[in-house]
């Protein structure tokens, strides 16, 4: 993501030039409201404060909570639109409050029995009524599928057509087919200067660079969505340039990016760690920004990922051998290559050059990478080599994140190791993917707010920390078939779909709230009001990286609908990841 390091921030003239001029998008996307109600009764703080609910709709079989505002009342009613009557009503719980959100008392309205498919709204006497919202099966897809379409918004080198892109058509930018290489990344091989071509790739951010390790960690969350769901993506169809071969077509989007990465290898199996210009690109679509890209640095994490993810790639690919004769295998020797080098090498961390201001994604610590790279390299070769390795390194299972990787060895070592492994062994990763699980589960409940976010988790990102934790949830959910974790999911989804003290939906083109000025350089350069649609916002935190003008400063609440909050308000394909598979477990049978 961009703009990691505040100091970079200050140094950079650029970004001080792109700050100038983003004070008309601070008027935040209203709420379009048509409330019928007698509001009399209702405090003036209260008539600010609105029902938190998930604004796309609930499930029928789904756990259906809505976020009310300190009122007196001690009941709900569950209103149907369409005839504006009462259909269902309940006690509303004890007062509660967050001190992550620090907004005050709330109660919880809870209609998780009420199951009958309509449109409805939630009345409570002394605050407005609830915006209306769905209850229903099937009331995810769309949102899934562009979850999944923004990535085809985010690629690199090619033209977003009318008859695929709509609206946000743009002419190709970045063709990479002329990228030099930087003096940081010389080798004998590949002397400063030279030029080598490292096409197609998505778009890492709200930027227009590409990152070997944040695409590792978004690469593998999709492959394995893909993996897990795959009666889902066997029939999904993106509207995406190959949408007619006979490839699932999340398979052709993650090749998109695949065959990027590929590329971002020197002949020694060492691996470039990004392709970006040397400073930001300005406030400007992808056509626009000419200026001469570099391959920039090689680092240890860049080569554990690449093998990670190439060997996954390898494995999943196997299946379509017909279609693309000798990839899978291409892939495994490239990933065997380039953990060769890793581990033949001192440990290289990413230095960035003093010609240099992109994206860092700087890591040190490179046990969790190892670790990741020989599960997936056990899996796909069955050489007890990489078991040995992983077994080696001793990174706990946690919550997953671009810098912190060891999980998506446990995760898929629970998910293909069954035979593999000593029963013994298999036993010892299935408790650490099922203990970290029920530590979620526990967050969840003990949460005011219904969700298992926790102050440490309110990072840069945050929301991908939610999303993410559906990895874990959902994997525990396969091996135990225990609909808790299925239930839990759903509320993550509902916090990041509004009920949340924000009161927006995270994500762009969905509810009746979600960010108008998401920090993307093509929704902000494009002249279309409506932002790329199926973006998932970073979220709140209180770091305010960015010095924009917050509306408010705690963990759960410092988020601002602004193209100045790079720190709460930008996009990365490693937030959008786990959403798509989020929302892919939520909607699995
Ligand atoms: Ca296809
Ligand atoms: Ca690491």
């Amino acid at each position: 993501m961009e703009y990691w390091d505040t100091k970079i921030m200050i140094k950079s003239p650029l970004l001080a030039l792109v700050l100038i001029g983003t004070g008309a998008s601070l008027v935040a996307c209203q709420k379009s409201s048509n409330y019928d109600i007698d509001s009399a009764n209702i405090t003036e703080e209260n008539q600010l404060r609105p029902i938190k609910i998930n604004q796309v709709g609930y499930q029928t079989n789904a756990n259906k909570v809505a976020i009310i505002p300190a009122v007196n009342s001690t009941i709900f009613s569950l209103i149907e639109v369409a005839s504006n009557k009462e259909v269902f009503s309940g006690k509303l719980s004890e007062v509660k409050v967050w001190k992550l959100a620090g907004e005050g008392e709330f109660k919880h309205a809870d209609f998780s029995n009420f199951s009958e498919q309509g449109s409805y709204k939630i009345r409570v006497s002394g605050v407005n009524d609830s915006a209306s919202f769905t209850i229903g099966d099937d009331i995810y897809e769309d949102l899934h599928k562009s979850s999944l379409k923004a990535f085809y918004y985010n690629r690199a080198s090619i033209a977003l057509t009318e008859d695929l892109a709509t609206k946000w058509q743009r002419q190709a930018g970045h063709l990479d087919n002329e990228v030099l290489v930087h003096q940081s990344a010389a080798s004998e091989y590949r002397p400063e200067g030279t030029a080598i071509a490292s096409t197609k790739g998505w778009y890492d951010a709200g930027d227009y660079g590409k990152y070997i390790v944040n695409s590792g960690i978004a690469t593998y969350t999709l492959l394995s969505s893909y993996e897990h769901h795959s009666t889902l993506y066997n029939t999904l169809d993106l509207s995406i340039p190959e949408s007619s071969d006979n490839i699932p077509d999340i398979i052709n989007e993650v090749k998109w990016n695949l065959d990027w990465m590929a590329t971002m290898q020197d002949k020694d199996g060492s691996v470039y760690h990004k392709l970006t210009t040397l400073g930001w690109p300005g406030k400007e679509m992808p056509h626009e920004d000419t200026r001469q890209r570099f391959v920039i640095g090689k680092s240890s994490a860049a080569a554990y990922d690449f093998a990670a993810t190439m060997a996954v790639a390898s494995r999943v690919f196997r299946q379509f051998e017909d279609q693309y004769p000798g990839q899978a295998e291409q892939w495994l020797s490239a990933a065997v290559s380039a953990w060769q080098w890793a581990d033949k090498t001192p440990v290289t961390p990413y230095k960035q050059p003093s010609d240099v201001t992109s994206g860092e994604y700087g890591d040190d610590n490179v046990s969790d990478e190892r670790k990741w790279a020989a599960a997936e390299l056990f899996l796909t070769t069955e050489d007890q080599t990489y078991l040995t390795a992983f077994n080696a390194q001793t990174d706990k299972i946690d919550v997953p994140s671009w810098q912190s990787v060891a999980a998506l060895g446990y995760l898929s070592l629970s998910n293909h190791g069954e035979t593999l492994l000593s029963a013994q062994a298999y036993q010892q990763i299935k408790d650490q993917v099922i203990g970290l699980a029920d530590k979620i589960i526990n967050q969840l409940d003990n949460s005011p707010y219904l969700v298992p976010m926790t102050e440490a988790d309110y990072v840069w990102g945050s929301n991908s920390v939610a999303a993410n934790k559906a990895l874990i949830l959902n994997t525990a959910l396969q091996l135990t078939d225990n609909q808790k974790y299925k239930l839990a999911m759903a509320d993550i989804l509902s916090y990041l779909l509004g009920r949340n003290p924000t009161d927006y939906s995270f994500i762009t083109g969905f509810g009746y709230k979600p960010p108008m000025h998401i920090h993307h350089r093509p929704s902000v350069s494009d002249n279309i009001i409506e932002p790329v649609p199926g973006l998932l916002a970073g979220g709140p935190q209180n770091g305010q990286q960015d010095n924009c003008d917050y509306p408010a400063d705690l963990p759960a609440t410092s988020y601002v609908d602004d193209w100045c909050s790079f720190a709460s308000n930008e996009i990365a394909i490693n937030w959008n990841a786990p959403l798509v598979y989020l929302l892919a477990s939520v909607i699995q049978e």
